[in-house]
């Protein structure tokens, strides 16, 4: 009986610590700039855009990737998006085209 309960929990343990889980990763756009603008995450990890200006609205627009510009984010608001895709993201505001940013995906 007690060696049974050691074994599922050395299965449990090892189970742990063997799946990689996925992270959220935080970028704020601030006085028209994302912070960070270059940031490079794992495949599967999410990104959530933190608008915390006083007044100012933004989007996210992977223009190479999505045709149709996003709806803009107002402050306190926010836009996530999960990467799957390897390789270099980028992407822009669409009402501000000189704020740009890039999410560079690797393998885990
Ligand atoms: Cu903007």
């Amino acid at each position: 009986m007690k060696i049974k309960l050691i074994l599922s929990l050395l299965v449990v343990a090892l189970a742990c610590a063997t799946t990689s889980y996925a992270k959220t990763i935080e970028v704020e756009i601030f006085k028209k700039k994302y912070i960070p603008a270059e940031i490079t995450i794992a495949q599967g990890d999410t990104v959530i855009w933190r608008n915390i200006e006083k007044r100012q609205y933004h989007n996210v627009w992977f223009k190479a990737e999505i045709l149709e510009e996003p709806d803009y984010f107002f402050p306190g608001e926010s836009y996530s998006r999960t990467f799957d895709k390897l390789g270099v993201h980028n992407y822009e505001c669409g009402p501000h085209p000189k704020m740009k940013g890039v999410v560079t995906v690797i393998e885990q």
